[in-house]
């Protein structure tokens, strides 16, 4: 039988196994002149659905009004934002990939103004 520790180290791999991140926009790490009407990260296969994004300023308020993939290609994620404010963002996603595990990951990048 195996104990629980043995089933997560033999699960671990197998969770890296799937679609992965391939880009954000904007990228992580930029500047740019202010929060976009839409947030995109895309993935680089297909996923089944997209289980929570949000779009934290500073003060931890979520700018993201909905999350959703994009009907012609669902490797993209798109979120829509609102309230722009300057300063820096934290994006955290969790998506189930079409193996059917979760993914989870965050980035950030910095808006000079309002848009
Ligand atoms: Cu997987």
């Amino acid at each position: 039988m195996l104990t629980a520790s043995a089933v997560a180290l033999i699960a671990a791999p197998a969770a890296m196994a799937h679609s992965g991140l391939r880009s954000t926009s904007p990228k992580a790490g930029s500047v740019v002149k202010a929060l976009p009407a839409s947030v995109v990260i895309t993935f680089n296969d297909r996923l089944l659905r997209v289980t929570r994004v949000q779009v934290l300023d500073r003060k931890g308020v979520d700018h993201a009004v909905s999350a959703r993939l994009d009907p012609r290609n669902a490797a993209r994620v798109v979120v829509r934002t609102r309230k722009p404010v300057p300063g820096a963002y934290r994006v955290l996603w969790k998506v189930q990939a079409e193996d059917g595990h979760s993914e989870a990951g965050t980035f950030g990048f910095r808006a000079r103004g309002a848009r």
